[in-house]
């Protein structure tokens, strides 16, 4: 399907939800970039905020635009940042070291709950500094949050019953006083003491933090993990250069696309080839198509540690570009890293399952026996 979109043209109207599709790299990295042209405001989903009322708050980040989206966007880029995330290296790397001693002492297991949910599970709650309590919602939440940018279809159904339930708690744990004194919740906090941000806008920067940053990682290391089950040779690859590790995360980001698509609004009537998007239109951005293209990637559908995947789009481009990406990248690297060091082969056991999101591209199963080295 994404090849056919990239071949009907640069941009390919859906009759069907009235939206008009990029799926060449080209035009969705120029769309992400044009935040002026290609609005982020009205919502990144399929549903128009300015006809349509969001099924919770908008998000300080992701839906809002310049000169809204600026200060909200500094504190993320300070608190996630290089220095933030060195204090917790050491840490994750131990983290995984001990997963890893664990799971190997199970011939055979399921990936998907014991390591790809079970390690962003064990470092980023902590990391973000909330409660023990209720942690079980994280998963469904975010998992809920990327159907909801639609259509609203059965997921999107299904998921609605637990919203006040669900959102209830991610909004307790985004309180001051319901967040450890050291986390990344602290430090959003404290950007709100210093003036950086107000007192209403914090709790709404934290909850993206625990929107965004759960789900996207299991599915993004399951992505890596799939890619090495099926890839020997690079998997061995990775073992005789550990040094890989981070850019074969970002290859797995951009072979397999864990989220998959992004909308914008157009803010006036915008000309891409010979078609004009109009005014208040939707433009949906296959990030996925984009990081398969042929255009810009020699030989797109292989899973490739010698080729350099930056540039990919799976982290978005731009002003929104992924605030959390250095989170992404240190929990694949710790857990690649420990990986690496004790397993000689990962091999699939049995047929793997997805889950289905609107968004997401994600598995529900992916049984492996990991052989020791
Ligand atoms: C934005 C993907 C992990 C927090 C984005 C965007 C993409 C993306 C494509 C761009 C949205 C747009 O242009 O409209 C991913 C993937 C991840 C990942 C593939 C993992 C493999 C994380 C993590 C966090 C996070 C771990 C939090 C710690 C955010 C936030 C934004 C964002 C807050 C909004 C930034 C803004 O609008 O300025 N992510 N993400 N993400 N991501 Fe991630
Ligand atoms: C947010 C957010 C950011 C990125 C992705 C996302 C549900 C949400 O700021 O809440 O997906």
């Amino acid at each position: 399907m994404h090849e056919l979109l990239r071949e009907a043209g640069p941009v390919v109207h859906l009759s069907r939800y009235d939206v008009f599709a990029l799926a060449r790299y080209e035009e969705v990295r120029e769309a992400l970039v044009d935040w002026q042209q290609f609005e982020s405001g009205a919502g990144v989903g399929l549903s128009n905020f300015r006809k349509e009322e969001p099924w919770r708050p908008p998000s300080l980040l992701l839906e809002a635009d310049p000169p809204l989206h600026d200060a909200p966007r500094r504190v993320l880029t300070k608190v996630l940042g290089p220095r933030a995330l060195h204090r917790l290296r050491e840490g994750w790397a131990a983290d995984a070291e001990e997963l890893v001693d664990a799971v190997l002492e199970q011939a055979e297991f399921d990936a998907v709950p014991v390591l790809t949910e079970a390690f962003p599970l064990r470092v980023f709650p902590d990391a973000v500094g909330i409660g023990k309590e209720g942690r079980e919602h994280l998963l469904p939440y975010g998992n809920h949050a990327f159907n909801a940018f639609g259509p609203h279809n059965d997921l999107v159904a299904a998921g609605a019953p637990r919203v006040p339930e669900l959102g209830a708690w991610v909004g307790a744990q985004c309180a001051r006083e319901a967040l450890t004194d050291d986390g990344f919740g602290a430090a959003i906090w404290a950007m709100a003491d210093r003036g950086e941000i107000t007192e209403a806008q914090a709790p709404l920067i934290v909850r993206s933090l625990l929107t965004a940053g759960v789900d996207t990682t299991v599915h993004g290391l399951s992505a890596v993990l799939y890619a090495f089950a099926t890839h020997p040779g690079e998997w061995q690859r990775l073992r005789e250069q550990p040094g890989l590790a981070r850019v074969a995360f970002d290859e797995a980001v951009r072979w397999e696309s864990p989220v998959q698509t992004f909308f914008r609004t157009a803010t006036t009537d915008v000309r891409i080839g010979n078609a004009v998007i109009p005014d208040g239109h939707k433009i949906l951005m296959f990030l996925a198509a984009a990081n398969r293209d042929p255009r810009r990637w020699a030989d797109p559908d292989r899973f490739d540690l010698t080729r350099d995947p930056s540039g990919h789009v799976g982290f978005g481009f731009g002003i929104h570009q992924c605030a959390g990406q250095h989170v992404a990248r240190l929990e694949a690297e710790a857990l690649l890293t420990a990986l690496a060091r004790r397993v000689e082969r990962i091999e699939l056991t049995g047929p793997t399952k997805r889950h289905h999101n609107n968004t997401l591209r994600a598995w529900e199963s992916i049984p492996v026996r990991l052989v020791p080295a």
